[in-house]
């Protein structure tokens, strides 16, 4: 018996990643492997054609299989980074001991001011450029140019400052918990 699960997010982007309702499709035994394959490659394909908009399971289960599509993404304001940045969580509660993965869709003229993260930070580009740099003091001097495809690695605890130009999207991963401290507490929107 090959089980496979698909998830249908409900339009409402607004609504819990937590509420988005789940289908099982069961498929019958009596295949090999690579029958099993081709059987859950059609799955998804049949599911993407009857459900155009979205089958991905941002909270999938441990162990199981999550794929994920640029327009499955559920976009979100994110309280603890300056206005004007949106996140997709993709994998994991980010305040919890597991792994995860989000994307950050920084606007044009973006700056994001000197923080760290009390995890190692992946950042991988995937659309626009990142000038990013490691360091305590906002310096657009010592920034390297990140184009799509770049990643950037930093330390847990390691500050961090960067910027944009144009809209640019990054996918951050890691095991959390997540989150940010600004160096300068005057930078925090969430104290504002
Ligand atoms: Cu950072």
């Amino acid at each position: 018996m090959q089980r496979v699960r698909l998830a249908l997010p409900e339009a409402d982007a607004s609504a819990p990643l937590d509420s988005m309702a789940s289908t099982t499709w069961t498929v019958t035994s009596g295949r090999n492997k690579y029958e099993n394959l081709v059987v859950v490659a059609m799955t998804f394909a049949l599911g993407a054609l009857i459900a155009p908009a979205t089958w991905a399971d941002s909270h999938a289960k441990a162990g199981s299989p999550l794929m994920v599509g640029p327009n499955d993404l559920q976009w979100a304001d994110v309280p603890s980074l300056p206005p004007g940045a949106k996140i997709a969580v993709i994998e994991g509660s980010l305040n919890e001991a597991v792994p995860f993965t989000f994307r950050l869709k920084l606007p044009a003229g973006y700056k994001i001011p000197v923080h760290t993260h009390p995890p190692i930070e992946h950042v991988t580009v995937i659309s626009g450029t990142l000038y990013f740099a490691g360091g305590d003091t906002f310096d657009e001097a010592s920034a390297k140019m990140l184009t799509p495809g770049s990643v950037a690695i930093m330390p847990a605890g390691h500050p961090m400052y960067g910027w944009t130009k144009a809209e640019t999207i990054l996918q951050v991963h890691g095991v959390g918990p997540w989150g940010i401290t600004y160096l300068n507490l005057a930078d925090d929107p969430r104290k504002k």
